[in-house]
């Protein structure tokens, strides 16, 4: 019995490796090609950047100028100067020019498993067109923020295409995030437009949209700025139109003014550095980072991950859960596929809905080649047991991949095993919203010998360094452990933080002088492949979302009974990091479960509900040094139970605050 399911595995491991020659065959041609990468990035990317539609060529040499070294000068980027082209035409036109037109670009469903739409290359174009003429027709124009705060339909995507084909920048906002931070982010970059929809169902908990959206503007007013038009989607499920506050001076229905539009707007041809897109990001300040990226090197580190790491090639099926509001769902769901010309299949709804199998039938039917996800969607998948995906037939799988932070060993077995059937490479795609596109990732090819955990090797063009942290000299054996940086600059890596530039260059240009640091460490083996150990600084990742204790910290300080609080990251079965907050009040004796709701309810208001606590800790005082600095590695073993490895104590202020709190553990 067992001897007959490894002989099949074999015959579907050689049919698998007999439908398609793997891109990059060999070590060797890998090599050569990233050496090619490093040593000539400029000939290198102009290369690759050839195979896209230019309206104007940028020429073969001088198109790739920077500065990456505060000590020279201020940091600047630029790639394919002299270049013009537009993404959403890479996208969708020269799909239809070339006769794939009638191809499907998205495969939708919605929370119920019935709620099924698919559009092809064609009507997404027309769709697209029809929302950029709208845009135009409110005054949008080349260079405007356009705020985006929908769920995961497919009008998202098509928002975007929509700014990209105009040069508006959009600024997508998660759907998790409150109306407070939602203000924020329409205040920092101004955007005079908001698109949204009236609502949507996640599992069977209605999640509202438009009164989040209403409220986020009339904050903005306070401050004084106004929004001129929000463009609503009437999603069926969650708030039924005429239950939808209106505003008839600035609210249109999506579905009254759309399909009334011309569904032919001709692309604005737009500079290689102009600017494509904002993204909103954690850091560890309590002000979140408008990230800013280009139209070329963003388009070309997008569509070039995506060949060579997932292997697109037109007409295949490509299955992602990211949710567009991440950067992980603008150059994996968005666009990279799309400029690859592959189907993408997405999912509105809440992964586990109705059940566990819910993914795996969705792969089934829709016949993916390539899955694409986060380790806590897994992990949480795993726990459900091994029945639901053997219950699917997942033999048209081909690559697994994963992202959002370092992947333990026994979800990559359960998903290489379990899902991939032993016959799937895992592709675990280590980069962040700044790097734009993937950085480092195991090769879906057969020489790669990918490790459990490891991000594997560099992608080309990516000169990733070791620092050691303490003196910031570059560790140059093969295997070293330290923080990560990398050398040199890429397409798609971000230009800016929107209007603050001495913030871009001080986070991350200032810290390791010629380098740019990424906020991780890291470990290279003795085979030169890169294992990411988590972040280094005072961001945590909760659920592949990146939060910044700061945020957290401040969302807690404006509630009026809160007097100090210190946000740490502690670990998570499922979460990978879960919040644990101590939190001091003014006044001891309100340590209440009222109060610890309140505080909670707080930090859903403020920030979204991905970023309340899990755990509130009552700190009548945090330990802090004689500077007066809090000390979160105390406060980790504290949380932990791990008092008996408290390490060094001896610049605490006050010694009896670390036995107060651990005596008020668990209270
Ligand atoms: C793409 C994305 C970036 C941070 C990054 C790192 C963690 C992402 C990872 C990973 C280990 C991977 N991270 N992918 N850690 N292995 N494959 O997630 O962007 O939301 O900006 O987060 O996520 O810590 O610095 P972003």
């Amino acid at each position: 019995m067992q001897r007959l399911e490894v002989l099949s595995r074999q015959l579907t491991a050689a049919q698998a490796s007999e439908d398609r020659a793997p891109l990059l065959a060999t070590r060797a041609e890998y090599d050569a090609m990233y050496r090619r990468s490093v040593e000539d990035p400029e000939g290198f990317w102009g290369e690759m950047a050839s195979g896209y539609h230019w309206q104007e060529k940028f020429p073969a040499r001088g198109h790739l100028q920077y500065n990456t070294d505060v000590r020279r000068g201020p940091v600047s980027v630029q790639f394919f100067r002299g270049g013009t082209t537009n993404i959403s035409y890479n996208c969708l036109d020269r799909w239809v020019a070339a006769g794939r037109g009638d191809q499907t670009c998205f495969i939708w469903e919605g929370n119920e498993e019935s709620d099924r739409r698919t559009v092809t290359y064609r009507q997404l174009l027309e769709e697209v067109s029809r929302l950029a003429n709208w845009m135009q027709s409110v005054g949008v124009k080349k260079g405007d923020a356009v705020t985006i705060y929908l769920p995961m339909v497919v009008e998202l995507p098509a928002a975007m295409l929509a700014c990209a084909r105009i040069g508006a920048v959009h600024s997508v906002v998660f759907g998790g995030f409150s109306a407070d931070a939602v203000a924020q982010r329409i205040l920092d970059c101004k955007g005079k437009v908001v698109l949204t929809a009236t609502g949507v169902m996640r599992g069977a908990k209605p999640v509202l949209l438009k009164p989040i959206v209403d409220e986020a503007v009339a904050l903005a007013a306070k401050q004084g700025f106004n929004v001129s038009s929000v463009l609503c989607l009437e999603v069926p499920g969650a708030l039924p139109a005429s239950r939808t506050p209106w505003n008839p001076a600035r609210d249109v229905w999506w579905g009254d003014a759309i399909p009334k539009m011309s569904p032919v707007c001709p692309p604005v041809w737009l500079a290689a550095e102009d600017r494509s897109f904002l993204l909103y990001t954690s850091g560890s300040t309590g002000k979140p980072k408008g990230v800013v990226h280009t139209v070329g090197g963003y388009m070309i580190g997008a569509g070039v991950t995506c060949r060579y790491l997932f292997d697109m090639r037109p007409g295949d099926i490509f299955m992602n859960t990211a949710d567009c509001g991440w950067i992980t769902g603008h150059t994996y769901l968005a666009y990279g596929p799309l400029l690859c010309g592959v189907s993408v299949v997405m999912l509105g709804g809440v992964p586990t809905y109705p059940d566990g199998g819910r993914l795996w039938r969705m792969a089934e039917r829709y016949k993916a080649r390539t899955f694409y996800t986060a380790p806590t969607l897994l992990r949480s998948l795993l726990q459900l047991g091994d029945a639901w995906p053997r219950q699917s037939d997942l033999s048209s799988l081909r690559i697994l991949g994963s992202v959002g932070e370092p992947i333990n060993e026994h979800a990559w077995h359960w998903y290489h095993e379990v899902v991939g059937d032993s016959r799937c490479p895992i592709v675990d795609t280590w980069w962040q919203t700044e790097t734009g596109s993937a950085m480092m990732a195991p090769l879906p090819a057969p020489w790669m010998n990918a490790k459990p955990g490891s991000a594997g090797l560099p992608f080309f063009g990516v000169c990733p360094v070791i620092l050691d942290p303490a003196t910031g000299n570059e560790i140059v054996s093969t295997a070293a452990e330290g923080v990560l940086a990398l050398r040199g600059v890429w397409p798609s890596m971000a230009r800016t933080l929107h209007g603050d530039h001495e913030r871009f260059e001080s986070v991350y240009f200032a810290p390791y002088k010629g380098y740019y640091f990424t906020g991780d460490g890291c470990r290279r083996d003795a085979d030169g492949h890169y294992w990411i150990t988590g972040r280094v600084d005072d961001v945590i990742n909760v659920s592949g979302h990146r939060i910044g204790t700061a945020e957290v910290e401040s969302a807690l300080t404006e509630h009026a009974d809160c007097a100090e609080a210190a946000v740490i990251g502690v670990e998570h079965g499922i979460k990978g990091q879960a919040i644990y907050a101590f939190v001091t009040l003014r006044g001891h004796d309100h340590q209440t479960e009222a109060m610890r709701k309140g505080l909670m309810d707080h930090v859903r208001k403020v920030i979204g509900p991905f970023a309340v606590p899990e755990v509130i800790h009552w700190a009548p005082a945090l330990p802090k040094t004689r500077s007066g600095k809090i000390m979160r590695r105390v406060l980790r073993k504290i949380a932990t139970g791990e008092e008996k490895e408290l390490g060094d104590v001896s610049t605490l202020a006050e010694p009896g605050v670390v036995e107060m709190l651990i005596k008020l553990r668990g209270k």
